[in-house]
């Protein structure tokens, strides 16, 4: 039973790590992918910059919630710029994530470490925190998108 149990962790860890390996019938599927990923960790970022900017009360609970779908999802749209990815559906993705991508890897990777930084943030209850911690994760966010995304 114990080991039942152990294989069952593993499968579930294996099936949390499983994004970086997502697969996809086709090209627009992967686009379709990356960008409902990225659509849904604007929303919940969106969220909090709301609350760090001031257009809506803070609301400690609230930013934390939104800080966990950001930390969680973060880690899902790059999975969707495999090579092929470049055209089959409308994107704004430019041709230089293909041709740099050791520079778009290290966008993700800053984000990824930002956005483990802003839940710890929001966990603090503490607005100023978050609100440092908020500019901090968007600067990672325009750098990505000044560099590889079209206006
Ligand atoms: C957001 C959002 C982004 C970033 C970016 C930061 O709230 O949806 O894409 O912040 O605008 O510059």
């Amino acid at each position: 039973m114990k080991f039942a149990a152990s294989l069952a962790a593993a499968a579930a860890a294996a099936a949390f790590a499983a994004p970086a390996s997502a697969q996809f019938a086709k090209a627009e599927d992967a686009i379709k992918y990356r960008q409902s990923a990225l659509f849904v960790m604007g929303q919940h970022f969106g969220r909090i910059g709301a609350m760090a900017n001031g257009r809506v009360p803070y609301d400690a609970k609230a930013a934390v919630e939104n800080a966990e779908v950001v930390a969680t999802v973060a880690k899902l749209p790059w999975a969707g710029f495999g090579a092929g990815t470049e055209k089959g559906r409308d994107t704004r993705a430019k041709p230089e994530i293909w041709l740099e991508p050791a520079k778009f890897k290290d966008h993700q990777e800053k984000l990824q470490a930002e956005a483990p930084k802003l839940l710890a943030a929001a966990r603090t209850s503490n607005l100023d925190t978050l609100k440092t911690a908020f500019g901090a994760a968007a600067r990672t966010c325009k750098g990505c998108h000044d560099d590889f995304r079209k206006e």
